[in-house]
């Protein structure tokens, strides 16, 4: 052979190869391009109807069947106002019966409190939670379909005369009980970090069984789970389930809530508001009359009268207990809610022992009390401070 041809061949062959190579990397960059395209579309796809799930997760009610639920929102089917508007009782037919909470149209917070309430409760499911059935959104009407609950309100039992007779010792250790689990699920159970922020006797539901139920998430706010505190300008709450820390300074977390479940859990034992107390030895709170007492070694006196014996002792000192030490002063001196389920439900459990409650001062000299009193709304009872927001 030839050298001339040798050469010639091994440039041909080189050719070859370098075109070989050439169109394999093209290939290959062609392939892993589409692969690449195809990949980014499945993920913006996945991720678009997820964002779409997020919102319309919520079945939607028609506003016609609601408004003929309702006999057009007639005054009779008005159940309570809710944060942000009156709640109806509509009866859907084929007995169904829902809770209508409906917008009302010169609320301004109102909107805001509404998708608050929706993108909130529509991600969370436990059974001491009101049940979200789903939402009405026509022009302006915004309103949002709850579970039914037939027998309304705590408050309307335990502060009612002859319906606080309906709720024997081992119902109100219950209903304790589960408000615990329920705030302890916003807390720490579940995807969230929940601050409730307006936890009272009104806002905790009863079902047939008189199953506690926490409801009215309009202020509530979603905390990153490495967050342990905010602070906001706008205080809203409830007189007389305030810590002192948010009504002072709007400082809020975790331990506010706990203080308003102490606030609670007193009311329930006593039978009395926090709010209005009176009492004709001294001008003290709820809150200042149980410590009063429990320094007194006089708990048991603190119990609703109407309970007659149907309380068991220890129970009730115990509960007492862990109420004083909800309500104290000092957020860090306060347990987090996994030690108050804890605490009620284990015979067991060594409890520290409290320390004074917040707002631990006679009335008339509480600088809470004159702050407090400011921005009270119109209804005396739901009060923001620092703007003079009804709700
Ligand atoms: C509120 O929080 C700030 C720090 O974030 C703190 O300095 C202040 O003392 C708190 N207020 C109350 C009443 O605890
Ligand atoms: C104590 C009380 O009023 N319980 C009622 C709760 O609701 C159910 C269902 O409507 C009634 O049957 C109970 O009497």
């Amino acid at each position: 052979m030839p050298a001339s041809e040798l050469g010639d061949s091994s440039e041909k062959e080189k050719r070859v190869v370098l075109i070989a190579v050439i169109s394999a990397v093209c290939v290959l960059l062609f392939l892993g391009l589409s692969c690449w395209c195809i990949i980014r579309k499945k993920k913006q796809r996945k991720r678009g109807s997820r964002s779409n799930k997020e919102n319309m997760e919520l079945p939607l009610f028609d506003f016609q069947t609601i408004a003929a639920g309702t006999s057009s929102f007639s005054r009779k089917n008005i159940l309570g106002e809710g944060g942000f508007g009156p709640v109806y009782k509509a009866n859907l037919g084929q007995e169904q019966v829902v809770a209508v909470k409906r917008l009302s149209k010169d609320s301004g917070q109102g909107i805001d409190e509404f998708k608050n309430e929706v993108t909130m409760i529509a991600n969370l499911q436990h059974r001491n939670l009101v049940k979200l059935l789903g939402c009405c959104i026509e022009g302006e009407e915004r309103m949002l379909i709850y579970e039914y609950m037939p027998n309304k309100s705590l408050d309307s039992f335990i502060f009612d005369q002859n319906r606080k007779k309906l709720l024997n010792w081992q119902k109100r250790v219950d209903i304790i009980i589960g408000t615990a689990r329920g705030l302890l699920y916003l807390h720490q159970d579940s995807r969230l970090r929940i601050i409730h922020r307006d936890l009272k006797s009104s806002n905790i539901l009863l079902d047939n069984e008189l199953n506690p139920k926490i409801s009215d998430f309009g202020i509530a706010r979603i905390f990153r789970l490495d967050q342990n505190e905010a602070k906001t300008k706008r205080v809203i709450g409830t007189y007389g389930y305030m810590s002192p820390e948010y009504a002072i300074d709007g400082n809020f977390s975790v331990k506010s809530d706990v203080f308003s479940f102490g606030v609670l859990l007193l009311e329930i034992v006593c039978g009395r508001r926090n709010r209005g107390f009176h009492h004709p030895d001294h001008h003290h709170s709820l809150l200042g009359h149980a410590w009063l007492l429990w320094i007194k070694e006089k708990s048991l006196e603190l119990l609703d009268p109407s309970l007659d014996d149907s309380y068991v002792e220890f129970e009730v000192l115990r509960c007492i207990q862990v109420g004083l030490l909800c309500v104290q002063k000092l957020p860090s001196d306060r347990p987090v809610m996994s030690s108050v389920v804890f605490m009620l439900s284990n015979e067991g459990a060594t409890l520290p022992e409290p320390k004074e409650p917040g707002f631990f001062t006679e009335r008339s000299s509480t600088a809470g009390d004159t702050l407090l009193s400011q921005g009270r709304s119109k209804t005396g009872d739901v009060i923001t401070i620092t703007t003079l927001e009804a709700r």
